[in-house]
């Protein structure tokens, strides 16, 4: 099969000619061909069939050691002007990169297949849905883009319709860290991503296209691309509110979307729409809607189990791709916290030693449809989305940041989003657990000068009236012995169900010099074994500690110099003076 779109047709001609590809699969996005895919690689030994009576249709792939994470110093916007990329990204001029990425392509595929991967960011037929064509020469990516995606002739179909479609070339190369680079090219809606296939850096439609790429388009077309879960919140009388949070990599996102109300919440239910990106467009009515890009997920596998995620547990019985997950001699896939079973052979395929670390890799990870969640959302699959009632942000944080708390409006939640920050994680290669700053939770994201981001989130005060109201939260917070302070996951929804009551006026709250924090006893905590001392340090606000991360927040806003919108220098300004 072909295309009769040109500008497609030529596109991939002359990509197959540079990389010398032996053949080309345009892929249809039938299960049938993910079956094929799958067997191709049992073949190779690129997948393991993991015990098929527990785990039935579910793969263990082991990628090379080298190659398990976004690699941040490694990824680039290449804008035509370094101030606007900003200091957010690494950035290289255009033509430079591309001649660096045209050498790294030339004959990197001979002997290998191209696959050619039209794919759709969205429902299908939804207005807000963008589209993409990736080119890839690695089956297994193929395969985790028929999870992730609406992928195959639907989406060709719209592409060829439109003519209009982001172009995604990838190659593994020889997944060798120094020929290794994730480049965008925003003003020409093109990625180029050699030398990996980790999900961040060869998924293209996920981190590349759906938030550096699509921020970059957002922009200029008045909409946001987020960093951000979307969860339904059902409550006994069957009203559900609509939330989306921005959490940076391995926060609890996944978690949260797929959140089970604890038992003391009978009648409560949380829907899931997504657990990692967010599109909001303004309807009519001036509400922001909010759809998921994505079809799947591609979540972290440790510390999932019965009690932290059952819905991710259950999801992840069947057709499921594990990548760098250890196993057990029932040849079932294994992971730190599993809560059952024991490791036998760790993520590299060595016996497990527990002086060689942990079993499963960190970041290891699992890839399945959507469709296998049980609390998976219907509204999911709706073409113009869900109302947004609230906006949350976060960050992993042992000290200082609240349980949680609400900015005045909307200019000052621009603040508090534009200065969350959290101890780094696994999901990406470098040190863990070190703060830094990630605003909006799109640090490693956003596809140009965060300075320009900030007004362009401004700029939705003066165009509605019914924007969501939006919050911050912090389950991290410990105490001196670094226990943490809040139980967490399906404990969360008593924090959310604050949040829907503050978006619905049905609770007053206490006015303090970063926001509003509950009122005591506003949280309920009945059924919870914890101290009324340990709630009111959950939510304690140290006026001295907060008036330095305000100086710091001061300091990181210089770095951004006179592009810094006007409007956020002047709520900062508000908030310091508030803590004097
Ligand atoms: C992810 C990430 O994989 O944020 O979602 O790293
Ligand atoms: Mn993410």
């Amino acid at each position: 099969m072909t295309t009769r779109l040109e500008s497609l047709s030529e596109w991939v001609a002359g990509i197959a000619r540079l990389t010398q590809a032996e053949r080309v699969h345009w892929c249809t996005g039938t299960r049938d061909e993910y079956d094929e895919f799958v067997r191709e690689m049992l073949a190779r030994g690129d997948l393991l069939e993991l015990n098929q009576d527990s785990y039935p249709d579910c793969y263990l792939h082991r990628s090379d050691p080298r190659d398990v994470a976004r690699v941040e110093h490694l990824t680039y916007v290449c804008s035509d002007r370094k101030e606007d990329a900003g200091p957010n990204n690494n950035w290289m001029l255009p033509a430079e990169a591309r001649e660096k990425m045209n050498g790294l392509f030339d004959g990197c595929m001979k002997g290998r297949t191209l696959y050619v991967i039209p794919y759709c960011m969205g429902p299908l037929g939804s207005p807000y849905s963008r589209y993409g064509v990736e080119i890839t020469d690695s089956t297994y990516v193929a395969a985790n883009m028929y999870l992730m995606t609406r992928m195959g002739d639907a989406a060709l179909a719209e592409i060829e319709r439109t003519g209009r479609f982001i172009r995604g070339l990838h190659s593994v190369g020889e997944l060798d860290p120094e020929r290794r680079f994730i480049m965008h090219f925003p003003e020409d809606l093109t990625i180029m991503s050699y030398g990996s296939g980790y999900g961040g850096n060869a998924l293209l439609g996920k981190k590349c296209h759906a938030l550096r790429i699509a921020s970059y388009q957002a922009r200029t077309e008045g909409w946001l691309a987020e960093h951000m879960l979307i969860v339904g919140v059902e409550n006994p009388a069957g009203e559900t509110h609509y939330l989306a949070c921005a959490f940076p990599s391995q926060c609890g996102k996944t978690n949260l979307a797929m959140l089970i109300p604890p038992k003391s919440h009978r009648g409560w239910k949380v829907w899931t729409l997504g657990d990692d990106i967010a599109w909001m467009h303004l309807d009519d009515e001036g509400r922001l809607r909010a759809i998921n890009p994505e079809a799947g997920l591609f979540g972290v596998v440790p510390g999932t189990n019965r009690h932290t995620n059952p819905n991710a547990y259950e999801s992840i019985r069947r057709d499921a791709i594990f990548t760098n997950v250890a196993l057990t001699a029932e040849n079932d896939p294994w992971w730190e916290d599993k809560d059952t079973g024991e490791p036998v052979m760790d993520w590299q395929g060595r016996p497990y030693d527990p002086a060689n670390g942990p079993a499963a890799h960190p970041n290891s990870r699992f890839t399945v449809s959507a469709k296998n969640n049980p609390s998976y959302s219907e509204l999911a699959e709706a073409p113009r989305g869900v109302p947004i009632s609230a906006l949350v942000f976060g960050g992993r944080r042992r000290e200082l940041t609240p349980l949680v708390y609400e900015a005045r409006d909307w200019a000052h939640g621009v603040l508090v989003g534009a200065t969350a920050a959290s101890e780094t994680t696994a999901a990406a290669t470098g040190k863990v657990g070190v703060v830094r700053r990630d605003p909006m939770a799109m640090k490693p994201f956003c596809g140009y000068n965060f300075a320009d981001y900030w007004s362009h989130w401004l700029s939705f005060e003066n165009r509605s009236d019914a924007l969501p109201r939006i919050f911050h939260v912090n389950w991290f917070r410990r105490d001196p012995d670094g226990s943490f302070l809040w139980p967490g996951f399906g404990e969360n929804l008593r924090v959310l169900r604050w949040i829907i009551d503050r978006c619905r006026d049905r609770v007053d709250a206490v006015e303090s010099p970063i926001g509003y924090l509950p009122e005591p006893g506003a949280i309920d905590t009945s059924g919870l074994d914890i101290e009324l001392e340990t709630m009111q340090e959950l939510l304690s606000v140290d006026p001295e500690a907060w008036k330095q991360e305000m100086q710091s927040i001061g300091e990181y806003f210089q770095t951004y110099g006179d592009r810094v919108p006007q409007r956020l220098r002047a709520e900062h300004g508000k908030v310091l003076s508030a803590l004097s």
